[in-house]
């Protein structure tokens, strides 16, 4: 029986004895720890004699040493400890290691609980077994050195340090019965994103929401030298931590047993802490104030029960134990004795029997089944997946009976199209957004659910309680985060932000679409909910702000590293939108960017010929050209994104009522991963309807919406790609008109007029006067935006006549 006080909610818990370690328990502890350090070890150096049957020689050692030693026996300590609370408590809980470096102590606890074998069987658990697990190791053909998408258990790679806690948090989002626990590197804990993410308890819901445990694995170093957080006054450390809200427990030494014991106190209290809270919260009496959740604070020495020194240098407990310690066995008899003895030191004899297997009392610590967390479903959480019920998409369509006669907020319809999804689906779907969910149009989820807030409320708050769903929090680092934590573990959401801050968390979506990317190789791993990103606020429309927010970089940055998961949607209008968004809900295992802004815009297409264009990615529209379906007509006018395509359209109507023995096309592209090869991207189209769209060899005028040179990346491969002349976004930015913007950024509708002209098949007579008068009208928009603040009632006011459609 623990009784704990946990800030506010009291509530004595009915737990077992998880403080004291019986001599069975503390042996079987023990014996765990070290063969899996004695397998972490091993994974780093050997190629054979994997239990040390005999001598250890320089043939048995790996010729590249590859890995991170120093933070493995922390890890697998805490992992230990962790698996015996599980055994006794039957508690679901993933792990995730923030110095993902430390893979081979992760890969080997994976072994040791069998869940290895079972997912590899060629990776058996016994001498053999072990045989192949040192040498796949780091080594060609076989498995990375981190925490990765191949190590079961595991939804978190921790490569790029800074991201353990959002993934955690994310993962027990409407995820109530899973306890994640995130150890936090100190060195990490140096990162932005990790400084920001112990916020996250400020959004954490204990009636409807899992629990994190971060425990801060302050071992004092990092590649190369002191953490900052090991050498602040301990007074210090704690302060920051309760300053966040949550409550410390700290366990400092090397000593053992002594650490065991105290660990699992220490663990005890923080189980019995967060039990507390959650069964106050579910059953009790909690008055909805954010409980002081706990965390742990490990200080033991880095490279922990490695060689104390190394001729005559201190390594553990200092930097120098970060990678591979013993660096020169293979050249060195004294190193690799040194080696052999530090592998002895384990008792490997007393650990794995004849065959090789583990022994009863390593075995003992392991939880059963689906509780040990290198086997947990929620690790690979496609297999907890459950579809979204989703509205019909066409319920939100907006009437458009003519192009471009009336403009609509086109995000406005998403918003009331995502307010229905939170109505059918409260317990599996969030929108994040940094502090923007009003700002893009999206605010009719408030009608269904406020924005979640764990702090104090006061009477002009609106739209905020901690039952909320909505996650609003200024840091794209978080919402990125745990956006990702929530769909690797099986539920679904949209990040919604401004276009340009896409990019504070650009690397984010780098390392999730490697991870997918990977996944898609393993037929073990689960199809997850995709990772769905709208882009609003962009460039074109920045109205209230300036250069600053201005930069469409995240297409770029998605197209250029992971074509193959990599969907990228620029929809032109609002039932695009609707149709594209359904589409990828409905999708798994992709980043999906949508790319619109929130500002009133024209509207081309009802809904079924939206659809249809969707469902094409990239189509015709014949209703804004002139050349009446002719093979090859004298240019192509090509558009992809809102804003350029009114210009795209405006620019056509001017050829048109101008020139009009200029025979124009106008394609629009929904889906921007139609353009490159089919061998390219899973998307890309047949070169034969890219030939029928782009012709084969007719000059065609590209408006882009973001940087020109994503365009010719994407056409790379393609007939005559030399002819495509792209206008897009060339970084001219200010806080100007619509129009001014796409003037300064030479894609506006007189640009595009004069490049039809000026590449052309044909120069029909009034060319030369109808390139004057463009000039004209760009030197008149000068004089007038800067005269009247506003754009030219012409451009303000323009709509497509109706007799033109
Ligand atoms: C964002 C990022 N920057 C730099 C690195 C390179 N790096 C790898 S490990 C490491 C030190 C990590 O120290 P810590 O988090 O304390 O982990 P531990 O000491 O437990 O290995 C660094 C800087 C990285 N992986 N990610």
């Amino acid at each position: 029986m623990v009784g704990v006080q946990t800030g506010h909610v009291t509530a004595p818990q009915t737990l077992p004895d998880l403080a004291h370690l019986t001599d069975d328990e503390l042996a079987s502890l023990d014996a765990w720890w070290r063969a899996n350090n004695y397998l972490t070890i091993g994974q780093i150096y050997l190629r054979d004699n994997a239990l040390l049957r005999r001598p250890l020689t320089v043939s048995d050692i790996k010729p590249r040493l590859l890995g991170h030693w120093g933070t493995s026996p922390g890890l697998s300590f805490i992992y230990a400890h962790v698996s015996r609370l599980i055994a006794l408590t039957g508690q679901e809980a993933i792990y995730l290691a923030g110095p993902g470096h430390g893979g081979p102590a992760l890969v080997a606890a994976g072994w040791l609980e069998g869940t290895y074998a079972e997912t590899y069987p060629q990776v058996t658990q016994d001498e053999a077994g072990v045989h192949r697990l040192f040498r796949q190791f780091s080594s060609p053909g076989g498995i990375p050195s981190h925490v990765s998408v191949t190590t079961p258990g595991s939804i978190h790679e921790g490569g790029e340090l800074g991201y353990v806690l959002v993934h955690a948090f994310g993962s027990v989002m409407d995820n109530p019965d899973l306890l994640s626990i995130a150890v936090v590197g100190d060195g990490e804990a140096e990162t932005g994103p990790l400084e920001g993410s112990w916020k996250g308890i400020s959004f954490l819901n204990p009636a409807h929401d899992g629990a994190v445990l971060p425990i801060l694995h302050l071992n004092g170093a990092k590649i190369a030298g002191p953490t900052v957080l090991a050498r602040k006054p301990p007074s210090e450390v704690r302060a920051l931590f309760e300053g966040h809200g949550y409550h410390v427990i700290e366990v400092t030494g090397e000593d053992q047993p002594g650490m065991h014991h105290r660990f699992a106190a220490a663990l005890a209290e923080a189980y019995a802490s967060i039990t507390t809270i959650q069964q106050s919260a579910r059953h009790g009496d909690w008055d909805g104030v954010r409980p002081r959740w706990p965390l742990i604070i490990l200080r033991s020495p880095k490279g922990w029960t490695g060689p104390d020194a190394i001729d005559g240098i201190k390594v553990t407990g200092t930097w120098r134990s970060h990678q591979v310690p013993l660096s020169g066995v293979r050249e060195n008899p004294e190193h690799l004795r040194r080696l052999e003895a530090w592998l002895r030191s384990y008792r490997p004899e007393e650990l794995f029997d004849e065959r090789g297997q583990p022994v009863p009392v390593v075995l003992a610590n392991n939880p059963r089944s689906d509780l040990r967390m290198s086997a947990s479903p929620h690790a690979n959480g496609g297999v907890l997946t459950r579809e979204l019920d989703l509205p019909d998409f066409r319920d939100f369509a907006v009437p458009v009976d003519h192009p471009a006669v009336e403009p609509r907020e086109s995000t406005r319809q998403l918003g009331e199209m995502l307010a229905e999804i939170y109505r059918r689906n409260p317990d599996r779907f969030r929108l994040l957004s940094p502090d923007e969910t009003n700002s893009n149009r999206l605010g009719a989820v408030f009608e269904v659910s406020d924005r979640a807030f764990m702090e104090r409320l006061e009477p002009d708050d609106v739209k905020i309680s901690p039952q909320g769903r909505v996650m609003e929090v200024l840091s794209e680092h978080n919402c990125h985060g745990w956006l990702e934590g929530y769909s690797l573990t099986g539920r679904h959401g949209l990040f919604a932000t401004y276009e340009a801050f896409a990019m504070v968390s650009a690397s984010q979506t780098i390392q999730h679409s490697k991870w997918l990317e990977e996944a898609a190789h393993l037929p073990w791993r689960a199809k997850v909910p995709s990772f769905n990103v709208l882009l609003t606020s962009t460039a074109w429309r920045n109205d209230h702000n300036g250069f600053s927010h201005q930069g469409p970089g995240l297409i770029q940055v998605v197209i250029t590293h992971r074509g193959n998961v990599s969907r990228v949607y620029l929809p032109p209008d609002a039932n695009c939108l609707l149709s594209v968004a359904d589409h990828c809900f409905r999708s798994r295992s992709y980043v999906n960017l949508i790319v619109i802004d929130k500002q009133p815009q024209m509207q081309w297409l009802n809904m079924t010929d939206a659809i249809e264009h969707c469902a094409r990615g990239a189509s015709v529209w014949e209703w804004a050209g002139n050349d009446d379906g002719d093979r090859d007509p004298d240019i192509v006018l090509a558009c992809a994104g809102d804003v350029v395509t009114m210009e795209t359209v405006a620019a056509a109507q001017i050829l048109r009522e101008r020139l009009p023995q200029l025979k124009v096309r106008v394609v629009n592209v929904v889906d921007l991963m139609a353009l490159p090869r089919p061998k390219d991207h899973p998307h890309g189209m047949s070169e034969t309807l890219f030939r029928e769209l782009f012709t084969d060899s007719v000059d065609v005028v590209f408006a882009f919406h973001g940087f020109p040179g994503a365009v010719h990346q994407l056409i790379h491969g393609r007939p005559d790609a030399d002819r495509f002349r792209v206008r897009g976004f060339i970084e001219q930015g200010t806080t100007t008109t619509p129009f001014d913007m796409t003037v300064k950024n030479e894609v506006s509708r007189y640009h595009l007029v004069m490049d039809a002209i000026n590449n052309a098949g044909r120069t029909p007579v009034g060319s030369a006067d109808l390139l004057s008068w463009c000039r004209t009208k760009l030197t008149e928009h000068y004089a007038y935006v800067v005269e009247h603040l506003e754009d030219m009632p012409e451009i303000r006011d323009w709509t497509l006549p109706v007799r033109e459609s």
